[in-house]
């Protein structure tokens, strides 16, 4: 029996684990996770953009382990909040990446703005990093804010994103309708070109 190519994707998120594993389901390759590599430290995210920070992750991950390696770095980029908050998602509300915190933080900053300014988009970007080869693709999802948390599916923001030409959050909808939607999936299904052609 050949062995699968093993891919490793640098990221401790369960739940980014879990809707990648789906979108890549049909490539015939072994995914790990930094979770298989509890010895490696967390990446300090030093960039100042999300390309920065996923080139920074991938980059670290495949020097230290020599493995096909990608990374993504996302985030919810708020059109009245000019931006924010962007590459600091994970941290709005403080080091402890405590996503309760962080919509609560959102949803003050953004009380009393109209519905019509309180749109949004989820950004994704994707650094593979191999043998001589470095490539970064990105996917975005344009929608709303919503003015309180609805659902409980998902993580971080998606109780209170609503994607354009829908009624409903990221958290009120089933993984299978994010996962065919969102900024990730938009992203990751370049990037499963991407290593198609790499692992050929
Ligand atoms: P890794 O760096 O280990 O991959 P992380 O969660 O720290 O995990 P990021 O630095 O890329 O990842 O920060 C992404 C943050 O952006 C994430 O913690 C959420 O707050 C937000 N985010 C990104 N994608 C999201 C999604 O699909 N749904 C909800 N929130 C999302």
């Amino acid at each position: 029996m050949t062995e699968l190519p093993e891919v490793l994707f640098a990221t401790r998120n369960q739940h980014k684990v879990e809707e990648v594993r789906i979108i890549l389901k049909d490539l015939p390759l072994n995914m790990l996770t930094a979770l298989d590599f509890p010895e490696i430290p967390d990446v300090e995210e030093t960039g100042e953009t999300f390309v920065e920070n996923a080139l920074l992750k991938a980059r670290t991950l495949y020097n230290i382990t020599g493995k096909l390696t990608m990374a993504d770095d996302s985030g919810l980029e708020v059109d009245a909040l000019d931006g924010a908050p962007g590459i600091y998602s994970a941290r709005y509300a403080g080091p402890g990446h405590r996503h309760d915190l962080n919509n609560t933080k959102l949803l003050d900053a953004l009380a009393g703005v109209p519905i019509e300014q309180r749109t949004a988009g989820f950004r994704s970007v994707v650094a593979i990093v191999g043998d001589g080869a470095e490539h970064v693709v990105e996917g975005v999802i344009r929608g709303h804010i919503t003015e309180q948390l609805y659902g409980g599916g998902g993580f971080g923001y998606d109780p209170i994103f609503v994607p354009d030409g829908h009624e409903i959050t990221f958290a009120e909808m089933s993984s299978k309708e994010k996962n065919r939607i969102s900024h990730r999936a938009l992203a990751f299904r370049q990037a499963r070109d991407v290593l198609q052609d790499l692992i050929g």
